[in-house]
């Protein structure tokens, strides 16, 4: 119930790529609450279309990368959307300088 990391630091407008490899026996995910993004490329279908949200989810067993700039600087917390995931540590924070 937690990500390799918690903080990842990265610059506006460069592309970024999350890679979400899933070692467990359940499902997981990755979101970011913003509509400030781009998304260049995903490697599986986004069953989250939404214009403010980016949305990366593996199954268990499976990596699945997403690839996208953020377009302002900040801080953007990211979580995993199961219920009680977030509440037992799978947090982290985009700083983007
Ligand atoms: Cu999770």
């Amino acid at each position: 119930m937690k990500y390799s990391k918690s903080k990842v630091i990265v610059e506006r407008d460069k592309p970024v790529t999350l890679t979400l490899t899933n070692l467990d026996t359940i499902d997981h995910d990755i979101e970011i609450r913003t509509s400030s993004f781009n998304k260049i490329k995903e490697s599986e279908h986004n069953h989250r279309a939404d214009k403010g949200l980016l949305h990366l989810h593996a199954a268990p067993e499976n990596t699945e990368t997403l690839t996208f700039t953020l377009t302002q600087s900040g801080n953007y917390e990211f979580y995993c959307t199961i219920p009680g995931h977030k509440e037992l540590g799978m947090i982290g924070r985009f700083i983007v300088s």
